[in-house]
């Protein structure tokens, strides 16, 4: 039925068929821990949308039903048929690498990563193999967000640089053959940008508009919206008698992409970037700036499931896929400028809409449901199950037919090391590292690497809040805090999932090498260990498996355009092929910390690259890439 038809009366099946709603629903099933296919069942099909509070004993209530019939009314609901054609790109094929400015190389002993610096490492990545590199933001920036709160769009942070810098850095990238890619922040800007400044100055401003400003009272917020950053989503400004909309911190200010003249303004800023040479753009919480008319109150349950309250307003508002096509039309009018989107909370149907070749919006997009088990938040302190990250990928690369393309990725600047999520035991780090490394290079879609994790960098022991940067972390601390939580259990939490795991500088040698002054935040001394110098030309090094998986990928077809073959396997071994014309891969990881049995590959397999022993039963998270010898 189409979508506009949905109401309380549907029943399962008809939620199933559509791209939120089998979302939504395969996500339930797995947070419960049942099968995806689960709603494929007859009977649960049957349900009737409007029996769901009853029989779930109302842990649904009648409002989050009219929530989700609400939120799929607003979706296209056709995804398109698989079948399109496979369309080669240059992204398809490349290796991006993140770098994190400010923590990657320092030029100028001021202890802040730099342009300069940035530009001093570039063969270092070209002889990695890295094709592109995307980085976090540089532009102007009070750094409340670590440059995710931007000043001046058209401007380099001072620490960074100067645009002059910048443009070396680009050149330095294409000569050396490689590309950038620039984070693009447009859901917000930070309250210092001169467009808040004179909205907050001025109500007849044109650009107040450009924000989501509401006149009212200092104890009564417009509605109950939350930050991701903690607390209200909404900041009072008693010099405007109004308050503003802020999802993340409160420093940075909604956007509010309804204004035309907002929307111009970026297409200029993008273009005004793409002309110095940028080819191609991260799109920070793109999925976030289309909100719901009105600002309707958010549903308190979704708000407890999720954790944040009023998402279903925004996380996929009624104009996204409209903004998204005036932006490609507009900005990114060149197949050969990618624009990955990074979308939390976005499943694999909704993705299809966002990524399809048919659809002219996004090359590919980022979702983060695979980096946590079902249940689990970053701020858990568990060891992750890579039983479900095989589950996880076999279905999204089942789904993902050819014309429609995803990003391969575990570490960030948002999260926690994988590794260590994975098994923080440091006897087990380097067979993780290259276990993790084997499925970005072999699996179907581009690979994201993180600074530091061609070198298996782990989470750092950091002991107390002082030494953490992050505003998320202190603003958790405080939160905690303030509904009475021990102070050790606070910091446990935090501990678990801060982002400045990621954050500390980069590992270039014993002493650090990153900068010959005291580093705006401080590792634990694991680079002592764990650093580039120390595993370069170290066969059995993480960073030489990286650059031999990378050579290998870049040397076939069947790597990055060919089918993937999931094949019958042990719940604790993940074993699939992947296949171009007669060039064939198999390969075979174990998923656990014990010996797993292997069934032997036929004659007709030769062993590529073994991250254990090789012959045998695979050692613990041992990972094994075979050619197929008629290829
Ligand atoms: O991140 C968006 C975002 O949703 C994450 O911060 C999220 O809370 C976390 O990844 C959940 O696992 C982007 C940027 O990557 C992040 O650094 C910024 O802080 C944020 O947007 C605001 O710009
Ligand atoms: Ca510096």
């Amino acid at each position: 039925m189409p979508a506009r038809d949905l109401t309380r009366r549907s029943r399962i099946r008809d939620v199933a068929r559509h791209p939120l709603g089998r979302d939504v629903i395969e996500s339930l099933a797995l947070q419960v821990g049942r099968s995806p296919r689960w709603v494929t069942n007859p009977l649960v099909g049957a349900v009737r949308l409007s029996t769901l509070p009853r029989l779930t004993g109302r842990r649904i209530d009648d409002a989050f039903v009219d929530a989700l019939v609400a939120l799929m009314r607003t979706v296209p609901d056709a995804v398109a048929p698989s079948g399109m054609p496979l369309r080669e790109a240059w992204f398809k094929e490349a290796v991006v690498y993140q770098i994190y400015p400010r923590s990657f190389q320092d030029s100028n002993g001021d202890g802040i990563g730099d342009l300069r610096g940035i530009l001093s490492r570039l063969d270092y990545l070209k002889a990695l193999g890295v094709d592109a590199v995307w980085l976090s933001p540089i532009y102007d920036s009070p750094m409340d967000d670590m440059g995710y709160d931007i000043r001046d769009y058209r401007a380099v942070l001072a620490e960074f640089g100067t645009l002059d810098d910048f443009d070396a850095l680009v050149a330095g990238l294409h000569e050396r053959g490689m590309r950038l890619i620039m984070d693009l922040v447009v859901n917000h800007t930070s309250d210092e940008h001169e467009w808040f400044q004179q909205a907050l100055a001025d109500p007849d401003s044109p650009y107040r508009d450009y924000y989501f400003f509401r006149e009212g009272e200092p104890d009564a917020a417009p509605n109950n919206w939350t930050s991701f950053f903690s607390g209200s989503a909404w900041r009072w400004f008693e010099e405007a008698g109004a308050w503003a909309l802020h999802l993340f911190s409160s420093k940075q200010m909604d956007l509010n992409w309804e204004n035309a003249a907002l929307r111009t303004e970026i297409v200029e800023m993008v273009r005004w970037w793409r002309e110095r040479g940028v080819d191609g753009f991260r799109l920070d919480v793109i999925n976030y700036i289309s909100k719901t008319p009105g600002l309707p109150p958010g549903n308190p349950l979704i708000g407890r499931l999720i954790g944040f309250t009023g998402m279903e307003h925004y996380f996929h508002g009624p104009r996204l896929h409209e903004h998204l096509k005036q932006l490609r039309a507009e900005a990114f009018d060149d197949p050969d400028c990618v624009a990955i989107g990074e979308t939390p909370g976005i499943g694999p149907q909704m993705g299809k809409l966002l990524v399809g070749d048919d659809r002219g919006e996004l090359d590919m997009i980022f979702n983060f449901e695979h980096l946590e088990n079902p249940g689990r938040t970053r701020f858990d302190d568990y060891r992750y199950d890579l039983g479900y990250l095989k589950r996880y990928y076999t279905r999204w690369q089942a789904e993902y037919g050819d014309g429609y393309w995803m990003s391969l990725f575990f570490d960030n600047h948002d999260n926690p090391r994988f590794v260590s999520k994975v098994d923080p035991r440091p006897e087990h780090r380097v067979a993780v590292a290259k276990l993790l490394a084997t499925v970005q290079f072999t699996l179907r879609g581009t690979p994201f690497l993180y600074q530091g994790q061609e070198v298996g960098a782990a989470n750092q022991g950091f002991t107390m809040l002082d030494q953490l940067r992050d505003v998320e972390s202190h603003n958790l601390a405080a939160e905690l805090t303030a509904s009475g939580v021990a102070p050790a259990e606070i910091f446990a939490r935090v501990l678990a999932g801060t982002r400045d795991h990621t954050r500390v500088p980069m590992a270039w040698d014993a002493t650090g090498g990153f900068t010959t002054g005291v580093p705006w935040i401080a590792g634990d001394g694991s680079h002592v260990e764990v650093n580039v110098a120390l595993q370069e030309g170290d066969l059995d090094s993480v960073l030489e498996w990286h650059r031999a998986l990378i050579a290998l990928r870049r040397s076939s077809r069947a790597l990055v355009y060919g089918e993937t073959i999931t094949e019958r396997s042990s719940r604790r071994v993940w074993r699939y092929r992947r296949r171009a014309g007669a060039e064939e891969f198999l390969v075979a990881l174990n998923l656990s910390d014990r010996v797993a049995r292997l069934r032997a590959p036929g004659p007709g397999w030769m062993l590529e690259r073994a991250s254990g022993p090789g012959t045998g039963p695979l050692a613990p998270y041992e990972a094994r890439v075979w050619r197929s010898s008629a290829g």
